[in-house]
């Protein structure tokens, strides 16, 4: 049995107390706090994913595994913000228009906080104008947008052109993700960067903001 089963099978059943009694005890046995997130969080929520496209889960059970993962998250992350810290710049970061997942763009901003970065969270749902605005109060490097549905993908680049037609491109470089998101769609959008997970959005933004 692998020492992530465990708390991956506790996500996958969305036993929050369990999941962060098991985080807690992964953590005190000294096992990498990364590790954790992805080996044991995220990989039981991919495990849902999965279940939920065919038809096993529910939306209501979703979220408890959700909820779940989340739980966990908390017990690991003041670990996550003990490694390496360094100034690297401001980041605002939010999920689209139209989408309220959330998991992922919160997994995103904890990585990029423990590289140093001052992290502006807008949260789900934003329409491009919030960017916008955000962009014009908090004056960042970098603008992350966080999609999960393919019908909302295009609110990414009606984000950027919000962001083009307020005369606000060239202060900004902006990386998108999200699981439907590729790195060909960034490109065809005019975004500068792409994150297939939290680890290689926080190497994209820390390139992007060098
Ligand atoms: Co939703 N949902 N959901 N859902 N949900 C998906 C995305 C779906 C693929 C499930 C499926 O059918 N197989 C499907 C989308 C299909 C499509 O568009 N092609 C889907 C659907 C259809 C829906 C609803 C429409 C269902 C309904 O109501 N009928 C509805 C839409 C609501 C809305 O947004 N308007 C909906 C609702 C929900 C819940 C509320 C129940 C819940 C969200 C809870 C929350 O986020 N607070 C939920 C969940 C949990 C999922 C799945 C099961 C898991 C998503 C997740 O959190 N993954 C998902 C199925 C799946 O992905 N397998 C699904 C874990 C997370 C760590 O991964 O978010 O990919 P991810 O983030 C990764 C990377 O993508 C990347 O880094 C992260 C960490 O490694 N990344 C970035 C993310 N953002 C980034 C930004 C970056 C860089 C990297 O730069 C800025």
């Amino acid at each position: 049995m692998g020492k992530f089963d465990a708390i991956q099978q506790a996500v996958i059943e969305g036993d929050v107390e369990r999941v962060k009694n098991l985080a807690a005890g992964l953590l005190a046995a000294g096992e990498n706090p990364l590790a954790i997130i992805e080996e044991g969080l995220i990989a039981g929520m991919n495990v849902v994913g999965v279940r939920f496209k065919e038809g096993d889960m529910f939306v209501p059970e979703v979220m408890m595994c959700a909820n779940a993962m989340n739980a966990g998250v908390e017990v690991v992350k003041p670990s996550v913000q003990g490694e390496k810290i360094k100034s690297a710049g401001v980041v605002v970061i939010g999920t689209v228009k139209g989408d309220l997942h959330d998991i992922g763009k919160n997994l995103v901003s904890m990585i990029l906080r423990s590289a140093g970065f001052e992290v502006i969270d807008l949260g789900v749902d934003n329409p491009p104008e919030k960017f916008v605005a955000a962009i014009n109060e908090h004056n960042p490097h970098i603008v992350g947008m966080s999609a999960l549905l393919t019908t909302t993908m295009p609110a990414m680049k009606e984000t950027i052109d919000a962001i083009t037609e307020a005369g606000l491109r060239d202060k900004v470089k902006i990386i998108v993700g999200g699981a439907p998101v590729s790195r060909e769609f960034a490109g065809e959008i005019g975004a500068d960067g792409y994150g297939d997970d939290a680890i290689s959005a926080r190497d994209v933004c820390l390139e992007l903001a060098g």
